[in-house]
């Protein structure tokens, strides 16, 4: 049986990549397996039967079988430990893979979220101006961090790994605040993740979703 995911029926990103479904399909073209997407409008998702998979009422889901996930690093690392290819085999290796997972999820994208939040939600305030300095500010210094740590290395630790794919998804949706601008060696490490086979299956499928529902 396929696993089955949710994503958005209307995407406000206009299928550019940025819902976290995006993340999902990623993994799972990774590591070459077959899924069914069920879409869902705003409505939905926020009735009894979608919170009865995800209570906050939001995308992505993902059901196999009897099991029932939300939360996109607890389902890239259930698809990881599953199958070959996004994770490393030795243990301290694979280790430190999920503690990059954890990195981009609690410690780079925070300050990123905040940024969309203050321009899409408080926009007409008062302070937001000032607020979105304090905010840039403090995404610099997470991306300061991050491009420390990579130097000249194609990937986070050793291999292409899951930590490597939720860092970046993390990261694109830094793409139109022209603050990547800066980080050369973190657009050329964006830039790698993109050109990759899986990425881009996974990017086409979710882009022909909003195409459909443009040219019904
Ligand atoms: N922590 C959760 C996870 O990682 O799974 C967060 C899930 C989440 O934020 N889902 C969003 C959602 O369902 C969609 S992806 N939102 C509806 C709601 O909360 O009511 C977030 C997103 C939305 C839009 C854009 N965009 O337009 O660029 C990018 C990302």
């Amino acid at each position: 049986m396929l696993p089955i995911i949710t994503a958005f029926q209307s995407s406000p990103d206009r299928g550019q990549g940025l819902a976290r479904d995006m993340r999902v399909r990623w993994a799972l073209e990774e590591v070459g397996r077959p899924y069914q997407v069920r879409l869902v409008s705003f409505a939905e998702m926020k009735a009894p039967p979608h919170r009865a998979l995800n209570p906050f009422g939001q995308i992505p889901t993902y059901q196999e079988g009897a099991l029932t996930l939300f939360e996109t690093g607890s389902i890239i690392l259930h698809i990881a430990k599953q199958h070959a290819g996004l994770l490393p085999d030795e243990p301290a290796a694979q280790a430190r893979a999920i503690s990059w997972m954890f990195a981009a999820v609690s410690t780079v994208e925070p300050p990123i979220l905040e940024r969309a939040s203050a321009k899409l939600l408080e926009a007409d305030q008062p302070w937001t101006p000032q607020r979105l300095l304090l905010i840039d500010d403090r995404i610099r210094a997470r991306l300061d961090e991050l491009a420390a740590h990579l130097g000249d290395a194609e990937w986070l630790d050793g291999g292409f790994s899951a930590g490597d794919l939720m860092m970046v998804h993390v990261l694109l949706r830094l793409g139109s605040s022209g603050i990547l601008g800066a980080y050369p060696t973190l657009c050329a490490y964006l830039a790698r993740a993109q050109d990759r086979p899986a990425y881009q299956r996974a990017f086409d499928a979710q882009l022909a979703v909003f195409t459909a529902a443009t040219s019904r």
